[in-house]
């Protein structure tokens, strides 16, 4: 009986220990692939040839929250700017600012319970307006270029940022974090915050009061593009074969030649 409530209370402690797991550490890493685009709101051919792919922006700010949205984001940089490409689609958008999608830096990484010196929050809004948060170190014009267009269910958001510390090293790492805070169809009728990384449904601090729980933003180097070259060992059989063809000729002529020559000379002999 003892063996038994002792295995019990093992199994129980297992499985507590990995519901603890499961919380609070979603550990996203997202890769930004070095090319740029143009920020107009179309999708450059670089977003798909040489970003990596989608990263959802797909966490409840709490259990059971309903949506109606979905929010996605791809991320570039080359050597001063970091570009993003978001998609949201959003059935209730309301003609104010609070459908937004945020994002978050922590560049020194710092990932303390507040706000450290390099720390921004900024709310980018579907008419192209710019917010700073309330706690951001960093303000509005870290965004150098914003874009939106309208798609079939929602929106294009292209943007190129300036960090204030600059495109760190490759292989570099600094905190990052999204948010899509979706809105009703009337002022101040919130209905969800979808997040990235930080899960405060299992208890994580939002990101806007704290940079504890931010995901994070990796920086590759420059490859460039492959040439497309045809192998010399596939050059068209024609184009190979003509220079056989011409000294053959050349042989022949050459030997015709000669036996002329020979003629001539056998006759004057
Ligand atoms: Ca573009
Ligand atoms: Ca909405």
């Amino acid at each position: 009986m003892k063996k038994t409530l002792s295995l019990l209370v093992a199994v129980v402690l297992v499985l507590g220990m990995m519901s603890m797991g499961v919380s609070a550490a979603r550990d996203l890493t997202y890769t930004a692939q070095f090319a740029t685009p143009v920020i107009d709101g179309q999708v450059d051919e670089c977003w798909s040839t040489v970003s990596d792919d989608w990263t959802q922006i797909d966490l409840p700010y709490q259990n059971g929250a309903e949506s109606v949205c979905s929010a996605r984001a791809k991320i570039l940089h080359d050597d001063t700017l970091v570009y993003f490409l978001v998609e949201v689609t959003d059935a209730t958008v309301y003609e104010g600012n609070d459908d937004c999608f945020e994002i978050y830096f922590d560049e020194d990484s710092c990932k303390d319970a507040a706000y450290c010196d390099v720390s921004t929050q900024l709310r980018m809004c579907l008419d192209e307006k710019i917010i700073k948060g309330n706690n951001s170190i960093g303000d509005v014009d870290m965004v150098q270029e914003y874009k939106v267009a309208t798609s079939e269910n929602g929106y294009v958001l292209e943007f190129s940022v300036a960090l204030m510390n600059g495109i760190p090293a490759v292989g570099s790492t600094i905190g990052l974090e999204f948010m899509y805070n979706d809105n009703g169809e009337t002022n101040a009728d919130f209905l969800n915050a979808l997040r990235w990384n930080v899960d405060t449904a299992n208890g994580d601090s939002a990101p806007w009061q704290s940079v504890e729980y931010f995901g994070t933003l990796t920086f590759a180097e420059y490859v460039a593009p492959a040439v497309d070259e045809a192998p010399a060992d596939e050059a068209p059989a024609d184009v190979a074969d003509t220079p056989v063809t011409a000294d053959a000729g050349i042989v022949v002529a050459a030997v015709v030649m000669a036996a002329a020559a020979g003629v001539v000379l056998s006759k004057k002999h």
